[in-house]
């Protein structure tokens, strides 16, 4: 069937794989989605009477009572008569389950087994994004991608429309570049707290993730071995590691918690070092003058609750620790939500991006680039163009072996 073609029945049925995921998709097309949408889904803010193709919008998904089941994400992907939408759950089996079992209460008859869950060769965009949409682990990502395949369509429907030019390359480069917005959420930012003992990363630890997830004291040292916690900030993924604090060991057990931290620095994707702002200046500046690790993402001057008006410790930090530093308190958490930020800027996760058009499947990425390195062919480019949009389309001569697959 194309993508475009209206559906002839009411239809609903779970799209995602089976097995643990963090979302599962739902699909509903055809008339009777209109009724689903008026007995089990509650608009949070637009009501559904006003959805257009390419929403994305947050509801409450109710059972025939009313009773709240879950809260949803649905993608519109057409609106009435001839609904097509996505209902994106959190990724209990039971819960999509139930979903497709009060759209069959509603008269959606059961999707054709070949376009549930399963099929090897997506058949529209649609579907392509069902594929992806349980491997995200945050509902702005869902979001994100709910958008995307609006945006991406219309973006190819423009370079298609235009003439092909230099520039119309670098656009189809800029869009399969951004295809890595889909790791953003769907790997977790591993981001290590580490620094001196008694800095107080393990109750920054705690305080980040909002329960105890380590051991808090006063006796410097006390933790040994990492530790870690998940977080979602501003919708994305993110997991704090604390860790031992790093000086000149007192103990073989000591040693070896430092060792595991260097351990862990090598495999995370960023550290905040955490200082303890009330520490005497050359203190601080000996562990600086020590720190073999990265270049922090940001520096925690923590225990602002306690330190003097005007602590010694940002002006003994080199410029570039010194431009990165927050001032916290783990205790209070006073700064916390700027460490966050800060965290987020300096590992590139622009907002902005998520407004731009994006490739999310390795299909797209590649003939995105196809299309750009045969800009000087225009039916080639243009047909390379075509099959991004739409993946049942013929490809054009075959380059490097590329499958309706890939
Ligand atoms: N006033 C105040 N005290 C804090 C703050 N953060 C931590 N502390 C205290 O500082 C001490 C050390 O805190 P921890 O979180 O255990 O320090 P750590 O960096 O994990 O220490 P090690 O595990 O030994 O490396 C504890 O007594 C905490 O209560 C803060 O923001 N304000
Ligand atoms: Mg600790």
């Amino acid at each position: 069937m194309s993508p475009f073609a209206p559906p002839t029945a009411s239809c609903c049925g779970i799209v995602s794989a089976g097995g643990p995921a963090a979302i599962a998709v739902v699909e509903l097309r055809g008339p009777a989605t209109a009724d689903f949408i008026r007995r089990h889904l509650q608009a949070r803010g637009v009501s559904a009477a006003n959805w257009v193709d390419g929403d994305v919008r947050r509801c409450a998904f109710v059972d025939a009572s009313g009773a709240a089941i879950d809260d949803v994400l649905v993608i519109v992907h057409a609106g009435p008569p001839n609904w097509h939408i996505n209902v994106c759950l959190h990724g209990n089996p039971w819960l999509a389950q139930r979903c497709a079992e009060l759209g069959n209460a509603c008269g959606l008859a059961t999707l054709p087994t070949n376009e549930a869950a399963g099929a090897s060769t997506p058949a529209s965009l649609e579907a392509e994004a069902a594929d992806v949409l349980p491997s995200l682990l945050t509902y702005r990502g869902v979001a994100w991608l709910g958008r995307q395949v609006a945006a991406l369509r219309s973006a190819v429907e423009q370079l298609l429309g235009e003439p092909a030019t230099p520039g119309s390359a670098a656009a189809c480069r800029e869009i399969a570049d951004r295809f890595e917005i889909v790791s953003w959420f769907t790997k977790p930012l591993r981001v290590v707290l580490a620094g001196p003992p008694n800095a107080g990363k393990s109750a920054l630890a705690n305080s980040l993730a909002g329960r105890p997830i380590s051991i808090v004291s006063d006796r410097p040292g006390t933790t040994r071995d990492w530790t870690e916690a998940d977080d979602d900030v501003e919708g994305f993924p993110l997991t704090w590691i604390d860790t031992a604090g790093l000086r000149e060991p007192a103990d073989e057990v000591e040693q070896a918690g430092a060792a595991r931290t260097r351990d862990v620095l090598r495999s995370a994707d960023g550290v905040v070092v955490v200082l303890d702002s009330t520490a005497a200046a050359n203190e601080i500046a000996r562990f600086v003058r020590c720190w073999e690790g990265p270049l922090p993402m940001a520096v925690g001057l923590n225990k602002a609750d306690i330190a003097a008006a005007t602590p010694a410790a940002p002006s003994v930090l080199p410029g570039e620790w010194a431009e990165c530093a927050v001032v916290i308190s783990a205790r209070t958490g006073t700064g916390l939500d700027e460490l966050r930020r800060q965290v987020l800027m300096a590992a590139g996760r622009e907002p902005d991006a998520l407004e731009a058009p994006a490739a999310w499947s390795g299909r797209q990425r590649r003939l995105l680039r196809l299309a750009a390195d045969s800009i000087s062919h225009k039916p080639i480019y243009k047909n390379y163009l075509q099959s991004v949009a739409h993946p049942d389309w013929p490809l054009p001569p075959c380059r490097g072996g590329l499958r309706q697959s890939d």
